[in-house]
């Protein structure tokens, strides 16, 4: 079996990590985090978006993937030795998949522990605070390598490839507000798949999907990846 995953904030929170959306969205101090990302944010207030970056960046390096990665990684694992494969992609910019074992992790959305060169493009990878000094070797200026609103998220290609080879689709803790990422349920029913969501509660397109589960993601991923795992 294909097994198509697509991950977004709610499978970090019980790591500690805040969701955008949904029940206990945190605002980040007096600022709407969706008013800084965006490419015209930085540009008005690069160090304010910095800083938002640069706390976000502390947070995760002291934060601990759950249960619900361990889970998906031990899903890659056993779908690998029954000669089926995963696609994980996630819209998360931490890399709490990767930490519990994942090997093969699609960032559609960037890495928050990377920096790119705003004028060559070049990407490198960041666990420090970045501020309006941070440069590039070429001079060009750094800013984090993610995805604003308005810029094209990454590896589309390769994401609607995968899509193709799937015979599952599933969304686990994502809101289903952000486009493209909330439109490939739609494209995987199209192609006839069957469709899971996994959330504390129904996302907004939540009537797409044929199998819906709901709870925190650190009890229903690892109950639902042990129930495909035996089937
Ligand atoms: C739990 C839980 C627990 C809590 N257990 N669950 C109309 C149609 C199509 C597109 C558009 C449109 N109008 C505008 C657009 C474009 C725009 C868009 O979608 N805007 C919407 C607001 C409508 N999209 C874009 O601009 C994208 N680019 C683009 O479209 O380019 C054109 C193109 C398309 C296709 C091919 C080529 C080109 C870019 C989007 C970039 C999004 N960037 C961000 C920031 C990244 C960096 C950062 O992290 O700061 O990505 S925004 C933010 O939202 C972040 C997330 O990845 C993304 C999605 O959020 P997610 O993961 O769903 O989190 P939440 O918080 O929304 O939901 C959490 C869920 O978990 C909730 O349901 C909770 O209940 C749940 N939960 N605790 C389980 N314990
Ligand atoms: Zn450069």
């Amino acid at each position: 079996m294909n097994i198509f995953i697509l991950t977004g904030a709610g499978v970090s929170a019980e790591s500690g990590l805040g969701v955008f959306r949904g029940p206990g969205a945190a605002l980040w101090k007096r600022h709407d985090p969706m008013q800084l990302a965006t490419p015209e944010a930085f540009a008005r207030d690069p160090a304010l978006v910095h800083e938002f970056y640069n706390a976000r960046r502390r947070n995760l390096l002291a934060a601990s993937p759950n249960a619900a990665h361990v889970a998906l990684a031990r899903l890659e694992a056993g779908l690998a030795q029954r000669g089926g494969a995963l696609t994980l992609v996630t819209q998360n910019i931490d890399d709490l998949h990767e930490r519990a074992g994942s090997a093969s992790v699609i960032h559609m959305h960037g890495e928050l522990l990377k920096a790119r060169c705003a004028s060559c493009g070049a990407a490198r990878d960041c666990r420090e605070d970045l501020s309006t000094n941070s440069h590039c070797d070429c001079a060009g200026a750094l800013r984090p390598h993610v995805v604003w609103f308005g810029e094209t998220p990454l590896y589309m290609d390769e994401i609607y490839a995968a899509l193709e080879l799937a015979d599952l689709f599933v969304a686990v803790g994502t809101s289903g507000a952000v486009y493209p990422a909330a439109g490939f349920v739609r494209e995987a029913r199209a192609k006839g798949l069957r469709c899971c969501e996994l959330n504390l509660e129904p996302s907004e397109n939540a009537d797409e999907f044929d199998d819906r589960r709901y709870g925190p993601a650190s009890e229903i991923v690892p109950s639902w990846v042990e129930e495909i795992l035996r089937s």
